[in-house]
């Protein structure tokens, strides 16, 4: 893995709704440009762009009608090649998303796999309907579905692990695998610099057979990393990766530390690096719609876990399918300031590449509708029409989508005090939260208080500390309320000493003071409310 990718902090953007230049409600590549300074002045290395490509938006971009264009809502391959020359610029680089599991229905090889065109018949995965005229298989969708949607033009049923306009390519075909090398050729040329791989452990399906009956993700022992799987990272990496200056992160569902190891295993030349699930189950039984009440112990047993798994972590909070951190694992009210710069004093203390995701600086929170009306994200409605047929009534769907909806994260980026956030001049494709007047850029930019100034302090802080960046991690204490844990590189060390409470919380340690989110310089054993510390040669007392 690259040195560079170590050492930068990288920044999610989701175009949609970072900054619209034109005033059509959409964010585009000329409002991204614009922002780039801003992100600079973070401190930010590398840009992870959501998709940015033509598609029908079925699942906003990850539906991927042309791999090798841009889409016209968000501008031009010319916005494409100004974007990556001012980053070039400024030293940041960026990683495109690589959605290779499936395309919209609307590409041409699907168009062309439908009609049985030469050459095409088996880009995707195509069934006829059972003997008794029944669907292919038992499998259910990573959406609340079935996996099967038939096709009048093909006279068959194609799989969709995702949504129903999501079809998934077949790699038991190699030309799908020759088409997705020239994809990244393409990509790598222009001068990115590198992927975040989009469910890559799901891509090889080692046969359709019926899965285990359980409640959700049935088929999953069918098609989860796979030696098939590695066999195609293998070949994207001898063939294409591993001629560039690239990274790459693996997002892979349902992981296990083995498989982690296994897949960034340099040995074995498959990816840079992945990103884990586990501590999002902190709040959830291992899918989002189950809640249950935060838990530091299992989230410090998560931590503790893969941060020792693997030689390198990709670390976050925070993403586009994911609530707001601030929201979820602390206080968005009374102590959402405190609770933010906590978080944020974990996040750039672990032990990995660190991943903020837009707003996330600035403390961005779960949206604040009434109502499912006001939704756009096809998951959450997919999810919603499961639980009616279920006939749960409208108040118990409402209570179980509010909190885990993707769209929690992708309300409009909070830019300014002016309408709409500064995001756009127009009406925003997504309501803007109401709490932009207190919570956006430019309140915080110029405020050495703010959450935003507090992360900036933390990204310098990390790229000073050699510790902070590559010591090794070992958790000293996870309760109920408090989270503690040292770092440790060549004979220093620091540790990190982290309140997820509204009370104060006797923590036994001294040392000195590397950052507070208080703001305080001395530390007494006694943490405040939602405080974060770091302590040089701490000790416990
Ligand atoms: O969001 C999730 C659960 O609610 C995840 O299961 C998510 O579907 C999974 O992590 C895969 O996500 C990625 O691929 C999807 C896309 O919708 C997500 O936005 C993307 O991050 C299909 O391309
Ligand atoms: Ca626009």
């Amino acid at each position: 893995m690259k040195q560079w990718a170590k050492d930068r902090v990288v920044y999610q953007i989701y175009p949609r709704s970072f900054q619209d230049s034109n005033g059509d409600g959409i964010g585009d590549l000329p409002g991204i440009l614009q922002r780039l300074p801003e992100l600079k002045d973070l401190g930010v290395g590398i840009i992870w762009l959501s998709p940015v490509y033509p598609s029908p938006n079925a699942d906003n971009g990850y539906d991927i009608s042309d791999y090798c264009a841009i889409n016209p809502e968000y501008g031009t391959m010319q916005d494409m090649e100004a974007l990556l020359e001012k980053a070039r610029e400024l030293d940041i680089r960026i990683l495109m998303d690589l959605v290779i599991n499936h395309t919209s229905d609307e590409h041409p090889w699907f168009q062309k796999s439908r009609a049985r065109e030469a050459g095409y018949e088996d880009y995707y995965i195509w069934r006829p309907a059972r003997p008794d005229g029944g669907l292919p298989n038992n499998w259910t969708s990573f959406f609340a579905q079935d996996c099967w949607e038939y096709d009048q033009v093909r006279g068959e049923y194609y799989l969709h692990l995702f949504a129903k306009k999501q079809p998934d390519l077949n790699y038991a075909n190699p030309r799908v695998l020759q088409e997705v090398e020239e994809i990244m050729r393409f990509w790598l040329d222009k001068g990115v610099a590198g992927f975040r791989c989009d469910v890559i452990n799901v891509l090889y399906k080692t046969s359709l057979e019926d899965g285990e009956k359980r409640p959700f993700l049935r088929g999953l022992e069918h098609y989860l990393t796979q030696p098939g799987n590695h066999e195609i990272l293998q070949k994207l990496h001898k063939d294409v990766l591993s001629q560039y200056d690239c990274f790459t992160v693996g997002e892979t569902v349902f992981v296990t530390p083995k498989q982690g190891r296994e897949l960034t295993d340099e040995a074995r030349g498959e990816l840079d690096t992945v990103f884990s699930f586990e501590h999002m189950e902190a709040d959830q039984y291992l899918v989002k719609w189950l809640k249950r009440k935060f838990s530091v112990r299992r989230f410090g047993a998560a931590l503790e876990k893969w941060q020792n798994a693997l030689e390198w972590n990709t670390n976050y909070l925070e993403n586009h399918d994911q609530p707001r951190s601030v929201s979820r694992f602390a206080d968005d009210g009374a102590y959402w300031e405190q609770s933010a710069k906590m978080l944020c004093t974990m996040l750039l203390s672990l032990r990995g590449t660190p991943f903020i995701y837009q707003g996330e600086e600035i403390g961005m929170t779960n949206f604040d509708y009434s109502s499912i009306d006001q939704l756009d994200d096809v998951e959450s409605k997919n999810v919603d029409a499961l639980l009616r047929e279920k006939h749960l009534p409208q108040w118990l769907r409402w209570k179980i989508i509010r909190p885990t909806s993707r769209d929690n994260a992708r309300t409009p980026m909070q830019w300014d005090a002016s309408a709409n956030a500064g995001f756009t001049t127009g009406t925003p494709w997504l309501a803007v939260n109401r709490n932009y007047r207190r919570i956006n850029v430019e309140a915080q930019r110029n405020d050495p208080f703010s959450v935003r100034s507090y992360y900036k302090e933390m990204i310098r802080i990390r790229s000073l500390s050699q510790t902070l960046r590559y010591g090794s991690f070992k958790l000293l204490e996870a309760t109920g309320r408090l989270l503690v844990y040292e770092r440790k590189y060549e004979g220093r060390h620091a540790l990190v000493l982290l309140n997820f409470s509204a009370r104060k919380v006797r923590a036994g340690y001294a040392g000195q003071v590397v950052i507070a989110s208080s703001g305080r310089e001395n530390y007494d054993g006694v943490l405040l409310p939602y405080e974060g510390i770091i302590l040089n040669e701490g000790v416990k007392i």
